[in-house]
């Protein structure tokens, strides 16, 4: 039996005698374990408990002031090639990220304990999941990742059938930007974060895992590890189907991941239901379908504008068991932020830990946030209300549609189909949007994001196109791909589409065809619908709004066409001939306004 765990305890050892930690600690995913970390992060600062009564299991933490979000300039693909990483990555050779990343984990566990946190992505032992061992100097650390994965003793069992495993290692150090690095070595299925302590950088199961190294596994054997909600749409007839939707940080998974459906709708008898809401692995099974795994077990969700109005489902999921990072505190004991329900407080403590109240100005004269833009809760999966019934099914879901999507306040349409899984790829391969507090950097700009993937992908982006193009002949079914909107203004600046709960009218559209029962219009970028075809009952939008939203601006195209063009321009000989020659067609259609 101990062979078996002869690598993994080798490994330790080995970033035990680089770190020093004063001692080692395996997590074992006991709750008795976990009360005893949290009381310990009471007594050290690291967290502040909540009100038991209004929020039971619930506790706050805040990060550094300047450690709020993930540092993608931070951020490196280590491949031996600097090709491999490719024209959108930060690449580092592997040897010199090593060298650079070791002198600051040197010591930085001193005083401190190293945590070995065990844990599977996907139900434990099924042949879609993978597992990890994280080794790390934060409590707030392991008691996120105890709710985000499955993590503990049971994991070690399949280690020993089946000794590969990702090695990720994480120490807060100094959290010091200067001292921050957040390196991938996909060839040796390895993670090193060092220097922060917020989640995006540091849950080394989500972003790091899940998407980079999981999206470099997933062209070796074959499947697709994606940036994208699944989720079920139940029909009164009981017939559910499953969608996957890619969009790109703070535009919106959560919140469609677990829509209610709007007052007007109601009558019809929908039922959704949440499998995950922010990463999916996909695979083509045997009946030539793409079927999807959630492989986390918990959310990291967005705090700010979550409210009973926005987001339901989600106020009732974190009334208990949930960590609230970088909210107000409030003198009651429980939390608050920007867009929340009820009433602003007079008072509380924000996020930087400073007595805050409304209208508070910094010297400079920019408002005091309650809560940090970016702040976020993480929350069990399992308290969903709409959580689905498939959840820790190894096989997943079947996906009938693939919906891309991200904030464009003019241009793209609110909803397009692409006319098939290789247009699907363009659409996804020059899908932008506006940068929001996900990461750092300058609010509002637009970016490529090409399957919103662009700071996940942990290799060759151009490659991975060119993986998309192989899994859609791989399958005798691919899902239909569709490209909505949900954030066009008008001349004035006000978003046209409510939004939220109303999305389940494009849904609709979405799923009719899917299942060909409604006709469409063909256009020079997709097909749209004919407005009679969106159900519009119980919600009031002129029609020439709605036209507006559908619009298709030529001069806007032809523009945005300039704009691909320059973004393709990086890829050179790795973009895929397939993708150029979409791009020359729908530069011909658009001029000859087809
Ligand atoms: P990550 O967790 O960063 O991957 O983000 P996410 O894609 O899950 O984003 P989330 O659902 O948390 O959405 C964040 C922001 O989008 C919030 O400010 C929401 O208010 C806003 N949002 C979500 N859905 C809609 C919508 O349909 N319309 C509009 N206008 N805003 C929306
Ligand atoms: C995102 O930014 O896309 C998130 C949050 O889901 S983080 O885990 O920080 O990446
Ligand atoms: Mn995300």
């Amino acid at each position: 039996m101990k062979d078996k765990l002869r690598e993994l305890k080798t490994w330790i050892n080995d970033c035990a005698r680089l770190c020093q930690p004063d001692e080692i600690v395996w997590i074992d995913g006991s709750q008795a374990q976990k009360e005893r970390l949290e009381k310990e992060a009471f007594a050290t600062g690291e967290l502040f408990p909540l009100d038991s009564n209004k929020l039971p299991g619930c506790v706050l933490h805040r990060t550094a002031i300047n450690d709020v979000a993930r540092t993608e300039g931070l951020t490196f693909i280590c491949t031996k090639k600097k090709r491999d990483a490719g024209p959108t990555n930060n690449w580092m050779a592997p040897r010199a990220a090593y060298r650079k990343a070791r002198a600051i984990f040197k010591g930085a566990m001193k005083g401190r304990t190293m945590y070995v946190i065990p844990f599977s992505m996907g139900p434990i032992g099924s042949p879609f999941s993978k597992i990890g061992v994280e080794l790390t100097d934060s409590r707030y650390v392991v008691l996120n990742m105890l709710i985000m994965t499955k993590a503990g003793r049971d994991v070690l069992k399949y280690l020993r059938k089946d000794p590969r495993f990702t090695k990720c290692l994480h120490s807060k150090a100094e959290l010091d930007i200067e001292k921050r690095l957040i390196l991938h070595f996909p060839e040796d299925n390895t993670i090193w974060s060092v220097g922060s302590g917020y989640g995006g950088n540091v849950l080394l199961g989500k972003k790091c895992l899940s998407l980079r190294i999981a999206s470099y596994l997933a062209k070796r054997e074959h499947w697709m590890a994606e940036h994208m909600l699944i989720m079920g749409i139940e029909k009164p007839s009981g017939q559910i189907q499953y969608i996957a939707g890619a969009f790109p940080s703070a535009c919106g998974k959560t919140n469609l991941a677990m829509l209610l459906p709007p007052n007007g709708l109601k009558k019809k008898g929908y039922r959704i239901w949440t499998v995950g809401d922010d990463i999916a692995w996909m695979r083509v099974d045997s009946d030539g379908a793409l079927w999807a795994i959630n492989p986390e077990a918990g959310f990291f969700g967005v705090s700010p504008g979550t409210n009973k109005k926005s987001n339901p489902v989600m106020m009732q999921t974190i009334r208990k068991d949930t960590i609230f990072t970088n909210v107000l505190l409030k003198d009651d004991g429980t939390v608050w932020w920007e867009g929340a329900d009820g009433k602003v407080p007079k008072r509380g403590i924000n996020w930087e830990g400073r007595r805050w109240h409304p209208g508070m100005k910094y010297e400079d004269g920019r408002p005091v946030c309650g809560a940090h833009p970016n702040a976020r809760f993480t929350t069990p999966i399992v308290n969903c209300p709409s959580v689905s019934f498939r959840l820790e099914h190894h096989h997943g879901v079947p996906i009938s549609a693939i919906i891309l999507g991200g904030r464009r306040a003019h241009l793209a349409p609110l909803i397009y189909e692409s006319f098939n899984w290789q247009h699907g790829v363009f659409v996804g391969a020059t899908m932008a949007s506006e940068r929001t507090a996900a990461q750092f950097g300058k609010l509002g700009e637009v970016r490529r994001d090409p399957m919103a993937m662009l700071p996940f992908c942990g290799y060759n982006m151009g490659d991975y196109f060119a993986h998309w193009l192989v899994m859609g002949r791989r399958m005798k079914r691919p899902p239909r791909i569709f490209h909505v909107n949900w954030f066009r203004q008008d001349e004035k600046g006000k978003i046209l589409w409510p939004g939220f709960g109303e999305n389940l009218r494009v849904l609709e559209w979405i799923l009719d065809r899917c299942n060909n029962r409604v006709e469409a219009k063909k256009t020079a970028i997709g097909y749209l619908p004919k407005i009679e075809d969106l159900d519009m009952t119980g919600l009031n939008i002129p029609k020439d709004r709605l036209k507006k939203l559908l619009d298709i601006d030529k001069k806007d195209w032809l523009k945005e066409i300039q704009s691909i063009k320059h973004f393709f321009a990086k890829f050179k000989r790795t973009l895929p001939k397939e993708i150029r020659e979409e791009l020359r067609l729908l530069e011909q259609r658009i001029k000859s306004n087809r």
